[in-house]
């Protein structure tokens, strides 16, 4: 399992970072892996995944889309009639190839729908590193339009500064404030825009800690807070009642040399409720929370079939 340990711990460490970066990973993880398999009959290739599957949804908490991208390759190579490892292989390759193209269109389709919100002039605060995020901004800045934005350090691990770093070799008027200043500056933005790590069932989001009191902050100062996610991000446990796992982090990512005696608690998600969320910019349109479940029914039936659930 040496590829899909490598990857696990990648990801385990922030060396990969983001839902959409930990799905891609682990996706490549897999069928790499596979191509050194030595099984010698479809019963062991299939433990095989499971294995590395197991290994692979191990590595975060909360990634339903990783989740939902190995459950998709598996769910596949279940259903169909293959005899050898060579054959494993080709249509591993072909279903994961077939997944990451589907993903691309959607991010394509989120690209264009958000960055219709972007209008000359408009200010927008967003809070850590969504790929789906910068998506937006970056499609905005090729329609021409010139726009500002102000994003959070995001503490503890400061994916605030990757962000920044991108927005300005986008070439994007660019602030920084610390997590705590973002009630000062929403009297000065138009528009909240932040990424996604789980969609649960009822249209609640889960995102990086301090997503939530921002949600709270941006009502009452009537800031339109939107969403910018795949549906490829709903868990589908949650249907069942189960809560979407919170990770939590390392108390040394808070301070690395805290007295003794000194309670540190880092969680790296919460959930925000969809009160709070004026839309969900997903492959699907600008969509309300409340109809996630329709949503992914209709786009990604295999999500739901993937865990029993008939579509
Ligand atoms: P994309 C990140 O978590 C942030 O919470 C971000 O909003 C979310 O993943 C989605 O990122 P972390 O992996 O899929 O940095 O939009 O802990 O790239």
């Amino acid at each position: 399992m040496r590829r899909v340990l490598e990857a696990a711990k990648r990801i385990r460490r922030l060396e990969v970072q983001g839902a959409t970066n930990v799905a891609l990973t682990a996706i490549r993880a897999l069928v790499e892996q596979m191509r050194e398999s030595r099984a010698e009959s479809r019963e062991e290739a299939l433990a095989e995944i499971e294995e590395a599957r197991d290994i692979l949804f191990g590595a975060r908490e909360t990634e339903p889309f990783m989740r939902n991208a190995l459950r998709y390759i598996e769910w596949r190579v279940r259903a169909a009639r293959w005899g050898s490892v060579e054959e494993l292989n080709r249509l591993m390759e072909e279903v994961a190839e077939e997944f990451i193209q589907r993903f691309r269109e959607a991010r394509k389709r989120i690209e264009d729908i958000g960055s219709r919100r972007i209008l000359p002039g408009t200010r927008i605060l967003t809070h850590c590193h969504s790929s789906a995020v910068i998506g937006v901004l970056r499609a905005a800045k090729r329609r021409g339009i010139e726009y500002e934005v102000i994003c959070t350090e995001t503490r503890p691990l400061y994916q605030g500064r990757i962000t920044a770093k991108e927005l300005l070799e986008m070439g994007v008027k660019t602030t920084m404030i610390v997590d705590s200043a973002v009630r000062t500056f929403l009297k000065q933005v138009d528009l909240v825009l932040v990424g996604a790590d789980a969609i649960t069932s009822e249209g609640n989001i889960i995102n990086k800690i301090g997503t939530s009191l921002i949600a709270l902050a941006a009502q009452e100062a009537r800031v339109p807070f939107y969403v910018v996610t795949e549906l490829l991000k709903f868990d589908p446990q949650t249907i069942h009642g189960d809560y979407e796992a919170i990770e939590e982090r390392a108390a040394s990512e808070i301070w690395p040399d805290a007295p003794e005696g000194l309670a540190i608690r880092n969680p790296a998600f919460e959930v925000t409720r969809r009160d709070y969320i004026h839309g969900i910019i997903c492959e699907e349109g600008v969509i309300s929370p409340h109809s996630i479940l329709e949503a992914v029914r209709r786009r990604y039936p295999w999500i739901l079939e993937s865990v029993g659930i008939s579509a």
